[in-house]
């Protein structure tokens, strides 16, 4: 089908060839979410230069401005990039300049600065590095580094855990001058055997951990299956906490199946054989995503014509409710809207889809189409939640107002909507045809 919305990520990282880390695991776990995912390779290497000696390194650097300036003659955009290894300072200088008008019409960017582990660089990179790294880390919604990086990106000593909570805090607050409004630190442990991430939201304030058993062993290329599936996850419309527990869990049980094999780790670790439940874990966490299929078509024409007769009945004269779903919401109106530009979210509740809106984003305007929630799972929370991932959508996309059209009989929506900011703007007739006219009135709100 033509021009429907999945997301599409940049995944900016060197390709080894041998030993499952960077590109070649960015790639299959970000598609196993649904989420299309691009490349920009920054380097190639026979294997990674962890563990094994004497590998190859053909630097990419010299063709990364050339490849950014076609996608922008091609008009090629990213919702979201994802950076990791880099392989030399003046790499980092032109990934920035590649990504800055990314973020600048609203690609969220995530930031991994891959630089060492356990106290140390790693041997490939210079003293200088890190001051590179942080510069970048600048540029980014969310970094998610361990603590050896943030040690080298900060000017602070590394120390190895297990760590006080009043340790972490302090480092989250110190964390906060890199710029990124959100944080995710590795390789964090709170009391001896146990290990994972923590995380915070500078912007809401929100912070946690996911702690699970530690594993014997120094396994490669997790750093990049936990970014991987992180990245993945928010991409999918979770949340940070949800995310981060999603990332874990799924990098945790590849280290498990890694250990239980005694293979050779420096291959890195097997997360092929975790990737569908990874994926299984995201969709039915996710409470909105956003239709991207045939079948979520068909899904939103069914919720259509279930709801609009019950939230409409004696609103309109009769008929007019038939005219309409079949007008506007039928699959073949659906699908013809979303080639036009329009985006359709969708929410679950319970694993069951239940409700859905529908927008386009103009310039600065963003005008919401549509937004229903099925009869028994109204009250719940999950019209504001549609409203406010669309409003995140368009803030994004650098739109100012929201503005919609209601019912004038419609009592509960315009309440619903009063409660969520907007305000009547003005009175707007539409005729439809068939001998019918929307009596609405057109509400707004500033983004
Ligand atoms: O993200 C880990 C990684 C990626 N790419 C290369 C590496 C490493 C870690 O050693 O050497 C080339």
């Amino acid at each position: 089908m033509k021009d429907m919305k999945q997301r599409r990520v940049l995944a900016v990282h060197d390709i080894s060839c041998v030993g499952r880390c960077s590109l070649t695991v960015a790639l299959p776990i970000i598609s196993s979410v649904g989420v299309e995912c691009s490349v920009l390779p920054t380097a190639v290497l026979s294997t990674h230069t962890g563990g094994f000696t004497g590998f190859t390194f053909r630097d990419l650097t010299e063709d990364i401005c050339p490849i950014g300036a076609h996608w922008g003659s091609e008009g090629i955009g990213f919702d979201a990039v994802y950076t990791g290894f880099l392989g030399s300072f003046e790499q980092i200088d032109i990934v920035e300049g590649l990504i800055a008008p990314m973020a600048e019409s609203g690609a969220r960017i995530y930031v991994d600065p891959v630089m060492g582990d356990r106290g140390k660089l790693y041997t490939v990179f210079g003293p200088d590095f890190p001051a590179g790294m942080r510069r970048l880390c600048e540029k980014a919604d969310l970094v998610m580094p361990n603590l050896t990086e943030l040690a080298f990106m900060l000017g602070f000593p590394y120390e190895d855990g297990p760590y006080t909570r009043e340790y972490v805090d302090s480092v989250l607050d110190k964390a906060k001058a890199l710029g990124a409004r959100q944080i995710v630190v590795t390789g964090v442990s709170y009391e001896k055997g146990r290990v994972g991430a923590v995380f915070k939201d500078y912007s809401t304030g929100e912070s946690g951990s996911v702690m699970r058993d530690e594993i014997p062993g120094y396994y490669h290329g997790t750093g990049d299956v936990f970014g991987s599936a992180l990245v993945g996850a928010m991409e999918s419309g979770l949340g940070l906490q949800d995310s981060v527990k999603a990332a874990v869990d799924f990098t945790v049980g590849s280290i498990a199946r890694t250990y239980a094999a005694k293979t050779d780790v420096r291959f890195g670790v097997n997360f092929e054989c975790g990737i569908r439940g990874y994926a299984s874990e995201v969709r039915s966490m996710s409470r909105i995503r956003r239709a991207s299929c045939e079948e979520d078509v068909g899904t939103i024409a069914r919720m259509a014509a279930s709801i609009w007769p019950e939230v409409y009945v004696g609103m309109i004269p009769d008929g007019q409710t038939e005219y309409m779903v079949e007008r506007f919401q039928s699959e073949d109106a659906v699908r013809s809207q979303l080639s036009d530009g329009y985006v359709y979210d969708i929410v679950r509740e319970s694993g069951e889809d239940v409700g859905y809106s529908a927008y386009k984003i103009d310039g600065d305007l963003l005008f919401l189409s549509k937004l229903y929630v099925s009869g028994g799972a109204r009250g719940e929370g999950l019209g504001k939640m549609l409203l406010d991932a669309a409003s995140e959508a368009g803030r994004a996309a650098g739109a100012r107002r929201m503005e919609l059209t209601v019912n004038r009989n419609n009592a509960k929506a315009i309440g619903f909507y009063g409660r969520m900011g907007l305000s009547k703007l003005r009175e707007q007739v539409t005729d439809i045809g068939g001998g019918y006219v929307m009596d609405d009135y057109r509400m707004g709100k500033e983004l």
